[in-house]
């Protein structure tokens, strides 16, 4: 490969006269934009533990209240891109979100699309362009582009939830904005019960939809028994995972991340292939590991972490007799989308 020439190769005076004009010499940084062969992510193989971040989230519950933060949230941050960056990869950004018996979040839509998946508590809800969607354990939320939202608790107990954004890419775009409104009111009828089983709909009230996003609420129980029906009707089949797509088109169910839910038998090893996108795990139910690049981290329940494109991860379940749970996030809509999408074995 050509040894290209240094900035500092450059006489000052010709440096200076070109930084005048606004101009600058590729030739130096041509190989940081264009390394040979793969790329070299900022992003950095990372690891949220739960345990950790739950009483510093819990603090911030006394510490600020909600009319303070709007959202109160404790950012999962990726150190190789800076933590003032908020970002956990090049187009995700992840949260951890609280809200206490009573309080409410205001609603507003905005341009980046969110996603939420519930890690503790119950009686908390988000209502959607007027949907209400209740929140449980392992539920998870679409909020997509544009869309109002606020969130509200009936219950007693804290609740949490992981937010999953596509903000750091919108932001990167220079198209990130939001719009604030009254509370909204809440229309009857869930949207996951129209879709109510692979297979089947309820008539006559069943209509096919043209919205771009027909279903907001994905229910763990639902995707849980899928996870178990599949392993079950598949027993030597290595990946047991879903994808959660818009089940009028069958597309990912937003155009920036992809999600997925995905169980480990007991003592399950499972090597992912090596991809273009970074992807973010997080543990919904058991015990398991994650082996990414040359760093281990041991997950608990609710643990999240994330690992960057191009890289080696192997997920391990750690029980000998139970499943483990995943929800994993990643780019791959994006890259499919702009034709970056690549594997590599
Ligand atoms: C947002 O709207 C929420 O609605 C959470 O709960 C986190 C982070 C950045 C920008 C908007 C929410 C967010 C956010």
């Amino acid at each position: 490969m050509l040894e290209l020439g240094r900035l500092e190769d450059l006489p000052v005076a010709y440096r200076d006269a070109l930084t005048q004009q606004n101009l600058v010499p590729l030739w130096p940084s041509l190989r940081s934009v264009l390394p040979p062969n793969i790329p070299q992510p900022k992003t950095r193989p990372v690891h949220w533990a739960y345990k950790a971040l739950r009483p510093l989230l819990l603090e911030a519950g006394e510490l600020t209240p909600i009319d303070k933060a709007e959202r109160r949230v404790l950012v999962l941050a990726n150190p190789g891109h800076g933590l003032e960056k908020m970002q956990a990869s090049s187009a995700m950004y992840l949260g951890m979100q609280l809200l206490m018996p009573g309080e409410w979040a205001p609603a507003h839509r905005h341009t980046p699309n969110a996603l939420r998946m519930i890690v503790e508590g119950d009686g908390a809800y988000t209502t959607v362009n007027g949907e209400k969607c209740p929140m449980s354990r392992g539920d998870l939320i679409l909020t997509p582009t544009g869309t109002w939202h606020e969130h509200g608790h009936d219950g007693d107990k804290p609740v949490v939830w992981l937010d999953v954004l596509d903000l750091p890419l919108v932001h990167y775009l220079e198209a990130s904005y939001h719009v604030d409104r009254d509370p909204q009111a809440i229309q009857p009828g869930n949207g996951e019960r129209q879709y109510c089983s692979g297979g089947i709909v309820p008539t006559p009230a069943f209509q096919r939809s043209d919205k771009a996003y027909p279903m907001m609420r994905y229910p763990w129980a639902d995707t849980k028994a899928a996870l178990q029906s599949i392993a079950a009707d598949q027993p030597d089949q290595e990946f047991v995972q879903v994808t959660y797509i818009n089940p009028e088109t069958g597309a990912d169910a937003q155009n920036i991340l992809g999600f997925y839910a995905l169980m480990l038998r007991p003592r399950q090893v499972l090597p992912l292939p090596v991809r273009s996108p970074a992807v973010v795990m997080h543990l919904i139910e058991g015990a398991a590991e994650a082996r990414i690049q040359d760093e281990t981290f041991t997950l608990e329940e609710a643990d999240t972490c994330c690992a960057p494109g191009f890289s080696t991860v192997t997920l391990s379940n750690r029980s000998v007799d139970k499943p483990a749970f995943f929800f994993l996030a990643d780019e791959s809509p994006l890259h499919r989308k702009l034709g970056v999408y690549e594997t590599r074995g």
